[in-house]
């Protein structure tokens, strides 16, 4: 499928989103997520894998770092964003079959200390996403302002927060795609995702674009990847493509991202 880049435009600046994009054919679809799993299978006992699905699985897997940088999905964002884009963060969504875990209505970028609204997200199917496994739900047009956001102490959210916006809610859409298709959506969109019926596992990978242009105002410095173009600003510490999947140096370094990430975006967390 073409994508049309004038389309993109269009919707997005009326919806908020846009989908479908066609990224990834089926056996490069397959090897992401054979990847993934055996991940889980060889350092399960190793590491807190859901600590680093949540963030920053790209700096220890190459190939989720080559996704990330995927030109389908960078040409499509770079009509919203423009020709410069940094990935400041990612995360693996997985929701376990017949499980109550859901993700609460929200907005990406509330707690995430940035400091303007240039940010897309392209969540990629790594399994199809349908009804049933519980596919994203996007609000139509919410995206023009931020609204307040609140912890819970609901444990099936797979929010980090736990969060939710309260907010009456019209055009709900669902984001049903196929293994190997992305979505776009801003960093105000509302969205949330129900519980997977299914008999298999739902996946997906959220890739969190920025301009160069953005600045972090909660800590003294933070990290991104150049997914395409330049970057004439240097607000962000640039970090190179991983040499291995989980090599010990890269772990480390991750983790220590990732524990500065986590310290801005659960600021005065009481769960
Ligand atoms: O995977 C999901 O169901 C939710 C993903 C999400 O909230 C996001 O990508 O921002």
């Amino acid at each position: 499928m073409q994508v049309d880049t004038d389309k993109i435009v269009v919707d997005f600046s009326r919806d908020g989103f846009y989908f479908p994009i066609d990224v990834l054919g089926k056996r490069e679809v397959n090897s992401v997520r054979g990847q993934i799993q055996s991940v889980e299978e060889k350092y399960g006992k190793t590491y807190n894998l859901e600590d680093i699905f949540r963030g920053h699985a790209h700096l220890v897997m190459p190939i989720l770092y080559d996704l990330a940088c995927h030109p389908i999905i960078t040409d499509a964002v770079t009509h919203l964003l423009g020709p410069d884009l940094l990935v400041w963060n990612t995360s693996i969504f997985i929701k376990e079959p017949k499980a109550e875990t859901f993700v609460g209505l929200h907005q990406d970028l509330y707690y995430w200390g940035l400091d303007s609204n240039e940010e897309v997200t392209a969540w990629v199917a790594i399994t199809p996403a349908t009804l049933e496994n519980g596919c994203m739900q996007f609000v139509a047009g919410s995206h023009k302002k931020a609204v307040p956001h609140f912890d819970t102490c609901n444990k099936n959210n797979l929010l980090s927060r736990r969060q939710e916006l309260k907010a009456r809610v019209k055009d709900i859409i669902n984001v049903q795609l196929k293994a190997g298709q992305c979505s776009l959506h801003h960093g105000h969109t509302f969205h949330s995702s129900p519980p997977n019926r299914s008999e298999d596992r739902r996946i997906g990978f959220a890739i969190r674009y920025i301009t160069p242009r953005m600045r972090q105002t909660q800590f003294s410095h933070d990290f991104a990847i150049l997914a395409c173009g330049q970057d004439k600003h240097r607000n962000f510490r640039l970090l190179p493509r991983p040499r291995g999947i989980f090599a010990k140096e890269e772990v480390k370094r991750m983790k220590a991202i990732h524990e500065i990430q986590n310290s801005i975006y659960m600021r005065d967390f009481d769960p």
